[in-house]
């Protein structure tokens, strides 16, 4: 898989995905990662990518030029054109499902606005996907689109060992994960529950599941439209 991202901060997409898992999978191969400088492309001496809104208002916007080019620079000679994903508070909400969809393109742009957003003609023109993150408002694209490439890449293979993919993922399943333990079995008086020390692996099954269907009926009673239940997790989650 293959990333471009068109941002005004490179060195924050670079920076934020060259550690920890993604950082291994650029390094062995798995995925790349460009960031496309917009301001490279300004159509001014300054340097300015940015202009006053017309009709007036607050802020700046980002000019069709310079974002128009810095696509090009990256999918002017592609064969196939790519999907170009928009990182917005207008867009469509990120889910797993659309990061499973995602995982399989060859490869993918992302566009991160900021100021007041982008001058709608070159967004017509350009992009495939405005999507966003979630319900709140970020100071800019940059941490929507390294959050989806994150999500994206685990879904690729190879990037995940058999040990981290052998991870049952919440939304699985539409349920959320059951609690976690490790040593020591009591800390601050506080016991590990007791059927985790059994060694009796279908009572442990059985309890996780209890425990991840208990713990989204509280936190996500959402997700429960979804989730396949048998009649006795129903009542536990009705609790
Ligand atoms: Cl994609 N961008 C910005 N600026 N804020 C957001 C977002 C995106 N998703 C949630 N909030």
């Amino acid at each position: 898989m293959k990333f471009h991202v068109l941002t005004l901060f490179p060195e924050m997409i670079l920076q934020g995905l060259n550690t920890s898992i993604t950082g291994r999978a650029i390094d062995s191969g798995y995925i790349s990662l460009e960031a496309v400088n917009i301001r490279d492309f300004a159509e001014n001496k300054h340097n300015r990518v940015d202009d006053y809104p017309y009709g007036g208002g607050a802020g700046m916007v980002m000019q069709a030029g310079p974002v128009c080019k810095a696509y090009e620079s990256v999918a002017g000679d592609m064969e196939k054109k790519p999907r170009v994903i928009y990182l917005t508070p207008q867009g469509s909400v990120f889910t797993q499902a659309m990061a499973k969809e995602l995982a399989a393109e060859e490869e993918l742009v992302f566009l991160c606005g900021h100021y007041e957003g982008i001058d709608e003609r070159v967004l017509e023109e350009i992009v495939t996907d405005p999507v966003s993150i979630g319900d709140y408002v970020l100071t800019g694209g940059e941490l929507p689109a390294m959050v989806m490439i994150d999500a994206i890449s685990r879904l690729v293979p190879g990037v995940l060992s058999n040990e981290e993919s052998a991870q049952f993922e919440s939304f699985q399943d539409s349920l959320l994960e059951y609690p976690q333990y490790t040593r020591p079995a009591v800390w601050r008086e506080k016991e590990v529950p007791p059927v985790l020390l059994s060694g009796h692996h279908q009572n442990v099954e059985k309890w996780r599941r209890e425990q991840s269907v208990i713990r989204t009926a509280k936190r996500r009673p959402d997700l429960l439209k979804t989730a396949e239940l048998t009649p006795s997790e129903q009542a536990l989650a009705e609790k």
